[in-house]
């Protein structure tokens, strides 16, 4: 080996070395970077999602309320209402979930507890039995039906029994256990309450459950739209209450997340059964126009209902809603509901707030908070 020759292997040896060097030093920087990326998406998923299980993220924004192009005059818009982020149940409380809280609370309903003498002094002892109100549809050949005929005070029914102990359509025939997919109906007020407060979680305003139920189309008439669809969501079809042509594919309850999702991820807020809210009922928003975070937490007023006082917004229809009764399947609709008034289609699902610390309370007319 010459000179020359000597050199350039030292020098190939030592450019191989650097190359060797440079490659290793590469593959450190890569894993340091890797490392780096993982920890990032890490902190940045638990930021995104700040939820619990079963919850999806809203995003706060500003949307209109209600409807201005809607006949009932109980949904006219206040103009831009303002919700910050917070999270919501996916789907409707289930039996399953329901049973869990009852299991572990000994919680008691309202629909199983005996009418109090107090509250109702002139029913007689038999008058008294636990029970609920069940909607019943009218016989086949009936042409009409009287006005709420539909509804029956059934003794022995509840969350555990939504139809009563002995109809033939009773659906915890086969058990309770074997619909635990369902919504929990015959919720009071207080009972969602209750379970909202065991589960760490809240009650929604009706400002969170419309913006979360718009799915993020602002103004839509439906949670999926401007057009109706007897597919989309579990309503009625046909005349209620006389017939159900079932085009749905339900005639009564179905279980949650049966449908399509709304644009935000959430199922059956359209239709299936009706779900509370913590706002009581007033005609109109017009004290939420411009608001953050409204909650409406007056005395309630119901022109069709003026002897009660604590009605609560009741939102998105129920699989007994069809468009020529009360169409009250869209996001901008409402109805007040007594708060000891459980019925077969009334559940709830709740939110977990996240700026609590932002939740401005409404004004009563003198100027003091509930
Ligand atoms: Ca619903």
């Amino acid at each position: 080996m010459n000179y020359r020759h000597s050199i350039i292997n030292s020098k190939s040896e030592n450019i191989r070395d650097e190359k060797k060097y440079c490659f290793l030093t590469l593959i450190f920087i890569q894993g340091i970077a890797i490392a780096l990326l993982f920890i990032n998406t890490t902190a940045l998923a638990a930021t995104v999602n700040p939820c619990p299980q079963g919850m999806v993220m809203i995003s706060g924004g500003t949307f209109k309320m209600g409807s201005d192009n809607s006949s009932f005059v109980e949904e006219r818009s206040p103009g831009d209402v303002t919700v910050t982020n917070f999270c919501i149940d996916k789907y409707e409380v289930k039996n399953a979930q329901f049973g869990e809280f009852v299991k572990s609370t000994g919680y008691v309903t309202v629909a199983e507890r005996p009418l109090s003498q107090e509250q109702f002094p002139d029913l007689p002892d038999e008058q008294r039995l636990p029970g609920s109100l069940v909607f019943e549809m009218a016989k086949p050949g009936v042409k009409q039906v009287s006005f709420l005929s539909w509804w029956h005070w059934t003794t022995g029914a509840n969350w555990q029994h939504p139809f009563g102990p002995d109809s033939a359509l009773a659906q915890p025939a086969a058990g309770i256990a074997s619909k635990s997919n369902y919504p929990v109906v015959h919720i009071a007020y207080e009972d969602a309450l209750a379970y909202a407060k065991w589960s760490g979680k809240s009650l929604p305003t009706e400002a969170q459950w419309e913006y979360a139920a718009r799915g993020g189309l602002d103004g839509a008439t439906y949670a999926w739209g401007n057009e109706y669809s007897e597919h989309r969501a579990n309503t009625w079809q046909g005349i209620f209450p006389i017939f159900n042509t079932k085009a749905d594919g339900h005639l009564g309850i179905a279980p949650v997340g049966s449908f399509a999702p709304n644009g935000y991820g959430l199922y059956d807020m359209t239709g299936n059964v009706w779900e509370w809210t913590t706002d009581f009922f007033q005609v109109g928003h017009d004290r939420k126009s411009h608001q953050i975070n409204p909650i409406a937490l007056n005395q309630s007023f119901d022109p069709k209902k003026p002897d009660e006082s604590k009605l609560h917004v009741i939102k998105g229809g129920s699989y007994l809603c069809a468009p020529n009764y009360c169409s009250r399947f869209r996001p901008a609709a409402r109805e007040s509901e007594s708060p000891d008034t459980g019925t077969t289609h009334i559940g709830f699902r709740l939110v977990k707030n996240l700026v609590s610390s932002t939740l401005p309370l409404m004004k009563n007319n003198n100027g003091t908070t509930d």
